[in-house]
């Protein structure tokens, strides 16, 4: 056992004051016609949960994460037990990984790849024990020294043979493992300077790697998901991943929107100077909304603090989008969030999926209960409603002539438009409903 002092996390309701207990998120109710579970899809994080030590920029780790051995294969499997054992006891039935959080890089390819063969063979037997699930796998292409440059974007052709052939391994392992998603992060796919980059090719062979690589997982059997995962900045000055309009059309471009859709992240949102809810917007009217990384910036930071989430409003508005985008199919909740530096005990990781599962499935009972409330759906539907007839239907239906809508605005003299918009009353609606 590697938590002793976690117990397996119940619901106890909104009066508990035990704080190892979840007091909205409740995985067997039934909320809109599914139940908890089914609709959140929690995730566990490997990278943060499993491996980040608390490291930054000015110290060392404060976390012990080398699970009882200094052996890193044998750290490996531990931690693969330790993961299966924490996602138990916090109910959470998902996990997503990137193959160097599961296994420990080896001196060769072949020697990675031979590790990650080990090392995944442990993990489905623990998924079958457990029945916990794979959301989706990815490849670290940005931490090796080798990827400096990019990896897809590199100026050196070797770097991107590299990287495809690593992806193509992290693809057959997400098969392996029955994985419903694969994700693309364009960890350092951007430039520092222009000066020295030629953004076209770049660009066009990012595409590239994209598209070979997601046509050899169609060979070989996977069904789900592609996604691209938006950031604007980060570690590069400048991603071209930047935001989920820059890549719906950069997937337009290149041939990519059919097979690719987004892995939203919270924290990436308001990198790019958008809200949370206006990222997922943005995927939902493209028809590409996939999946989310739920997690929360620090606005007086304003870099990636990957913080567990808890902002009852983003998560209710979240939610809102989800519902509308009809729900997840392959995609889910993924806690894409660490715990604070100095949060550096096994019990702190509890409060802090604790407080993130019960700030969702608050956002989960408040969206249902707005859509049920009904004044912001009505507002909407009637502050359009001029495209319902006349010539605005004609608008609505692309049949309106460019004749047609000159005699009618001579035909009209001025125009009323003097309806507010109402945005403080509407404000005002979204606290009722969640507060009262
Ligand atoms: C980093 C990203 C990364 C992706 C997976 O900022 O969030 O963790 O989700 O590579
Ligand atoms: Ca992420
Ligand atoms: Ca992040």
């Amino acid at each position: 056992m590697y938590y002793p002092n976690i117990p397996a996390i119940k619901y106890e309701g909104r009066d508990t004051t035990n704080p190892l207990a979840f007091r909205w998120y409740n995985p067997d109710e039934v909320i809109g016609g599914k139940t908890m579970r089914e609709q959140l899809k929690f995730a566990l994080a490997y990278w943060h949960t499993m491996c980040a030590e608390g490291t930054d920029m000015f110290g060392v780790g404060t976390m012990d994460k080398s699970y009882g051995t200094t052996d890193p294969m044998q750290s490996a499997k531990n931690k693969a037990e330790a993961a299966f054992e924490l996602m138990e006891k916090l109910s959470v039935d998902y996990f997503c990984f990137h193959d160097r959080d599961i296994a420990p890089e080896g001196a060769t390819l072949t020697e990675s790849n031979e590790r990650l063969d080990e090392i995944t063979d442990l993990i489905a037997d623990l998924m079958k024990k457990t029945g916990k699930k794979c959301l989706w796998g990815t490849a670290n292409c940005f931490n090796n020294p080798r990827y400096m440059h990019g990896a897809g974007t590199a100026p050196n052709a070797d770097v991107f043979a590299y990287a495809a052939a690593q992806i193509k391994k992290a693809i057959e392992l997400t098969v392996k493992l029955g994985g419903s998603g694969y994700v693309y992060w364009g960890g350092r796919e951007g430039y520092e300077t222009l000066l020295n980059t030629d953004m076209g090719r770049e660009l066009d062979n990012m595409a590239y790697l994209l598209k070979i690589t997601s046509e050899y997982g169609r060979k070989i059997g996977f069904t789900g998901d592609y996604y691209i995962e938006p950031k604007p900045k980060e570690p590069t000055k400048h991603q071209y991943d930047f935001d989920a309009a820059t890549v719906c059309g950069f997937l337009n471009k290149y041939g990519l929107a059919k097979d690719f859709r987004l892995n939203i992240e919270a924290n990436h949102a308001t990198l790019a100077g958008h809200t949370f809810q206006h990222e997922l917007n943005v995927a939902r009217v493209n028809g590409a909304f996939g999946s989310i990384d739920a997690n929360q910036g620090d606005m007086l930071l304003g870099w990636d603090t990957d913080q567990f989430p808890t902002n009852l409003y983003d998560t209710t508005l979240c939610m809102l989008e989800v519902i509308r985008a009809g729900g997840f199919t392959n995609g889910g909740l993924n806690f894409d969030a660490k715990t604070r530096r100095g949060s550096n005990t096994p019990e702190d990781i509890a409060h802090a999926f604790i407080a993130g599962m019960d700030s969702f499935a608050y956002g989960l009972r408040m969206a249902y209960k707005l859509i049920d409330d009904g004044r912001l759906d009505a507002f909407v539907a009637n502050r359009y409603a001029s495209y319902g007839d006349g010539i605005g239907k004609k608008i609505t239906d692309k049949t309106a002539t460019i004749e047609e809508l000159e005699a009618y605005a001579l035909a009209m003299g001025d125009v009323k438009n003097n309806i507010s918009g109402r945005q403080e009353y509407l404000e005002n609606i979204l606290n009722a409903v969640m507060f009262q």
